[in-house]
């Protein structure tokens, strides 16, 4: 059978349908999106909900003329789908296929690149501003969530937006959730605005009823205070945002395509900031969704029918090793708090969220303020465990430079997501958080091989008293049996895992396919010590440094010894990262006879080389005169990735055994 889906190339088609046509495409749609998101991944509740908020839009203003903004831009399926990429669509999150988020190289529909949340307004009305500057005239639309309102950045924009008084339309989507319930004092206002209220045409005619009034009513009115409430919700709704200057309509059933097309009509004709309050249901149309939106807000495959998950890892994620180490901690000591930006389930808190509710915080989609927020509690005896995903922790680059490392205060960083993230883009990449913390005073930067090496961190790092952080990857580890308790990590301090010739020192994620690279190197007659970095910063620079003045073939490993002789390191504090100065080894390690060097430094990770954990190799072996070393840094450059599962990204850039393999080989061939 034909579906109505069929004949829609670009969104003019939909103009041309009646409402109940409309409602009918809706459900193709949500098959749409269901079918593709079970066998490729995706956010599915979020694209559910917003099937008849994205046709009304599209129906009412002109796509590409009138521009929109996604906040985070994980909700734009349908609007992909309307926009030519239909086709593309059964692609989504795929290894060369289309992005799950808004993407400018895509399609002239997509106006501006989104991925972390609370951008959509400070952007729309960059674009308001430029428009009339250029005296142009067309409508820009920010379309963002509840959850993503709570954003600093997105209320740094209603402070501004109320300022200039630009036409600029906002529509709020309100589903009372971010992953999770959405919470704070904003989440409430709006609840508040839609509990009990009877949907816009209703509202409308108690606005008229209001101007009827007879001015006497109003005290008599207004002496309960129950029914003054009542009063300002009925009559004055988004007596908030008026306030501000931004004009508020609401709330709108956000399912009901006549009455959006009807509000956005309105909202297009008027002259300055507007708010339509949409109220949609995450996961419509789908039962398991509807029913656990948390679970299907990024889901992987599963299956329809069911709603059960594909994937059956029996080995445990490094989030939940985590969120179980958070736990252990804080059954110890009372002084323990977990704080997450909206990612309870995500960073693996949920255990020590629902055992110490009272010590535990989500404080919303709010990084920079949970970094601050955690200073304050550090500052004042509490050891604070701060769960960002590495990516969203660069929004807080500042606050943990200035409000946690100036102070040396004991704030636990555990970065979830560090290196190649699967499926969701260039935005999700956790590849920078080395380069962004190295050069923090007091931080050090640890990162397991391991989910039994992960456990000890957490408790090294909050042991610590200092700022400490955690990096670890997406997923599962290589699934060791874990020891019976923490185990001491000397702060500082590698291991050496394989004897070897040369050196190869790999840090977290990286350290079991360093191994296996050396294993499969050494048959070609490469040898290489294979070492487990464990800190980014303070480097073991003693071994380090030992290896590179060793004289030339220096053996490195537990069978041959290190030559402890040649070692001067000077002193050095660990946190500070700066060298009281090293002398060069009077050995040069350079073949006499060919003037060759001939001592390798290989170092692997899985991040950005420029400022990470290989440059700080080459920075330690060039500040103390190693220039006879020769040195390769492994890890990726400095580019937008591509989307794709982590094997085939890591493919691209030798981070696999493989490639490893290979590009230690070419460089022992240079
Ligand atoms: C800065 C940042 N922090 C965290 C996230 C992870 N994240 C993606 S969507 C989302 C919830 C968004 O909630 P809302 O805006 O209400 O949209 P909904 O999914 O409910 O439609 C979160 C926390 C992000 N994308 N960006």
């Amino acid at each position: 059978m034909s579906r109505l889906l069929d004949s829609i190339c670009l969104p003019g088609d939909i103009r041309k349908l009646s409402i109940k046509e409309l409602y009918h495409l809706a459900t193709e749609i949500r098959a749409e999106i269901l079918d593709t998101v079970s066998k490729n991944g995706g956010h599915l509740a979020s694209n559910l909900g917003v099937v008849e908020l994205t046709l009304a839009l599209h129906y009412v203003f002109d796509s590409p003329r009138d521009k929109f903004i996604w906040d985070v831009g994980h909700q734009c399926y349908t609007h992909k789908i309307l926009t030519g990429r239909k086709k593309a669509f059964r692609g989504l999150r795929m290894f060369g296929g289309i992005l799950g988020f808004p993407c400018r190289e895509e399609s002239e529909h997509d106006v501006y690149n989104t991925g972390h949340a609370s951008t959509a307004l400070s952007a729309a009305l960059g674009m308001a501003v430029a428009r009339d500057k250029k005296h142009e005239d067309w409508n820009v639309v920010a379309f963002v969530g509840d959850g993503s309102l709570t954003g600093g950045a997105a209320l740094e924009a209603l402070n501004q937006i109320g300022h200039l008084r630009e036409k600029l339309i906002i529509v709020l989507n309100f589903n009372e959730m971010s992953i999770s319930p959405s919470v704070g004092a904003i989440s409430k206002y709006l609840s508040y605005l839609v509990s009990g209220q009877h949907y816009l045409k209703i509202k409308d005619q108690a606005k008229s009823l209001l101007k009827g009034l007879p001015k006497i009513g109003w005290p008599l009115i207004k002496a309960a205070r129950g029914v003054e409430e009542l009063i300002k919700k009925t009559f004055f709704p988004g007596l908030f945002f008026e306030e501000l200057g931004i004009r508020y309509i609401g709330p709108v059933q956000g399912h009901s395509l006549g009455s959006l097309i009807e509000v956005f009509e309105l909202a297009k004709k008027y002259d300055g900031p507007i708010m339509i309050h949409c109220v949609t249901q995450k996961g419509r149309g789908y039962a398991p969704a509807q029913s656990y939106p948390e679970r299907f807000h990024g889901a992987g495959p599963f299956d329809i029918a069911t709603g059960e998950s594909l994937n059956h890892d029996a080995v445990a994620s490094y989030s939940s090793v985590f969120g179980e180490a958070v736990f252990e901690a804080g059954k110890k000591d009372a002084k323990v708090l977990a704080i997450t930006a909206a990612m309870t389930e995500g960073t693996g808190l949920h255990k020590f969220a629902e055992k110490y509710p009272e010590r535990f915080f989500d404080v919303g989609i709010a990084e920079q303020h949970a970094v601050i927020f955690a200073a304050g509690l550090a500052a004042s005896g509490f050891k604070p465990v701060v769960a960002i995903y590495s990516t969203f922790l660069q929004r807080a680059y500042d606050q943990v430079y200035h409000d946690v490392c100036l102070q040396d205060l004991p704030v636990v960083f555990a970065l979830d997501r560090a290196g190649i993230v699967p499926d969701d883009g260039p935005t999700h990449q956790g590849i920078n958080d080395i380069a962004y913390l190295r050069h923090m005073p007091n931080m050090i930067i640890m990162a397991p091989k391991d989910e039994n090496e992960l456990r000890n961190m957490v408790h090294a790092a909050l042991k610590y008293g200092h700022p400490a952080a955690v990096r670890f990857p997406k997923g599962r580890g290589p699934g060791v049996a874990m020891d019976e308790g923490a185990r001491e990590v000397p702060i500082g301090k590698s291991e050496l895992l394989k004897d070897g010739k040369d050196l190869f020192v790999a840090l977290g994620s990286m350290v079991t396919p360093a191994l296996e690279a050396a294993e499969e190197l050494e048959k070609g007659g490469i040898s290489l010590a294979v070492v487990n970095a464990r800190f980014a910063k303070p480097l073991d620079e003693e071994m380090i440094l030992r290896f590179a003045r060793g004289g030339a073939g220096a053996a490195v490993g537990v069978a041959t010894g290190w030559t402890s002789a040649s070692i001067s390191t000077g002193s050095r504090d660990p946190r500070s990262g700066i060298d009281s100065g090293v002398r060069p080894s009077p050995d040069t390690g350079v073949d006499a006879k060919t003037g060759a060097a001939t001592r390798v430094v290989i170092t692997v990770e899985e991040g950005v080389v420029a400022g990470g954990f290989g440059s700080a190799v080459r920075e330690l072996l060039d500040t103390n005169g190693c220039f006879d070393v020769r040195f390769l840094a492994i890890g990726l450059p400095v580019e937008i990735y591509p989307c794709g599962k982590v094997e085939q990204i890591k493919r691209i850039y030798d981070l696999d055994v493989p490639g490893l393999v290979e590009r230690i080989r070419a460089f022992y061939r240079l």
